[in-house]
């Protein structure tokens, strides 16, 4: 299996070196309109064929599939070029800048029965794995209520400057992942309402989001995200749990401690393993980051549809929308309005 990378960025390094533990996988192609990067890039993985032009490598061809690591603004054109290019896509979060876009780009791929993957990896972290396949193997009952919480004060700022830069931060950033847990766990959503603070004066947009849902299943979650959290020991970047049912209780506790209390109560260590290319603290993150591509290759094998594909990640991204609409007019949202 063939595939080209799109934007060779800060984070695009995990993906590339997720795509080289990948059995029957080659990244053929890469391209960035940053020189400098795309050389850095090409260097470090050894990939020869490098484009400065989107275009221009979708022209030339060669691959099966491109795994589009650019931020948001470019996400529509590059996926309108696969479609036209007629190749599968895996494209990174945030989805589109807005729901009129994220449904052109679904459905620009759809047309050509090619797949579509959008890059939410946060469910598929390995401690949140664990938990998902609890609850959906009926440890605990049936869930009633959850509270899906990410609360650091973890510098990412220096990492990715243009987090500080946007009038949205943590919602469509990291809320984004988290909301998409909540679904994980717990199903579609009916209703939402939230509020946002900016806790940071150095930034632009919202640090601090609490969110309400009311998921179709009958289930109450809590996602609450913050960047303006200062405890110790810091926990960036982990997602903890605490999730109530008719038959017990579930908790991912910090430090991957994953405790269910059932018929009996088992306390597990859930803790990723740090990946030969990984660092502390980002291991969690980028053990994902391979789960995830192993599952789009799976998923191209089998003629299967990835968990998060694009019409899924539609239902993940109205959530964000809705979030920030509820905040905005202080009231509870429908997701039908969306
Ligand atoms: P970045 O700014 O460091 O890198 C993006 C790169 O894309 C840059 O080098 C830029 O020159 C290049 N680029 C932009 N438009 C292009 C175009 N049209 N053609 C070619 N190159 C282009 O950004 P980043 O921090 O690596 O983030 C990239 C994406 O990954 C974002 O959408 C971000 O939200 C997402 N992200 C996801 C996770 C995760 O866990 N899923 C973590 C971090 C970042
Ligand atoms: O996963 C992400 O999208 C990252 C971070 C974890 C730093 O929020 O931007």
């Amino acid at each position: 299996m063939r595939g080209a990378l799109i934007g060779c960025g800060f984070f695009a390094r995990n993906q590339l070196h997720a795509w080289r533990d990948i059995d029957g996988v080659e990244i053929v192609a890469i391209c960035d309109q940053d020189e400098a990067r795309l050389t850095e890039a090409g260097e470090l993985f050894g990939i020869a064929r490098r484009h400065a032009d989107a275009a221009e490598m979708f022209a030339e061809g060669g691959f099966d599939f491109v795994d589009i690591a650019t931020t948001v603004g470019s996400h529509r054109p590059l996926v309108e070029m696969a479609a036209a290019a007629q190749v599968d896509v895996i494209c990174q979060k945030p989805f589109a800048l807005n729901m009129g876009d994220a449904r052109a780009m679904v459905e620009a791929i759809a047309a050509t029965g090619k797949t579509l993957m959008v890059h939410e990896n946060f469910r598929w972290q390995s401690a949140v794995r664990a938990a998902i396949d609890a609850i959906r193997g009926g440890a605990i009952g049936d869930p009633f209520f959850g509270r899906v919480s990410f609360r650091s004060g973890y510098d990412v700022f220096s990492g990715q400057p243009y987090l500080a830069e946007g009038t949205r931060f943590i919602i469509e950033d990291l809320g984004i992942h988290i909301l998409d847990i909540s679904r994980a766990l717990f199903g579609d959503v009916d209703r939402i309402s939230a509020t946002t603070r900016r806790i940071n004066p150095a930034i632009k947009g919202e640090d601090v989001a609490t969110m309400l849902l009311s998921h179709g299943s009958g289930v109450t979650s809590v996602v609450d995200c913050s960047y303006a959290t200062q405890r110790r020991p810091e926990t960036f970047p982990e997602t903890l749990l605490e999730i109530d049912g008719t038959g017990g209780t579930l908790r991912l506790d910090a430090g991957y401690r994953l405790t269910v209390q059932g018929a009996t109560e088992a306390v597990r260590d859930v803790a990723p393993p740090v990946l030969p290319w990984a660092e502390q603290p980002w291991h969690n993150i980028q053990e994902s980051v391979l789960l995830i591509q192993k599952h789009f290759v799976d998923c191209l094998r089998s003629g299967a549809a990835p968990e998060t594909s694009g019409q899924d990640n539609l239902r993940t991204f109205a959530l964000v929308e809705a979030a920030y609409l509820s905040a905005a007019e202080r009231r509870s949202v429908a997701l039908s309005e969306l």
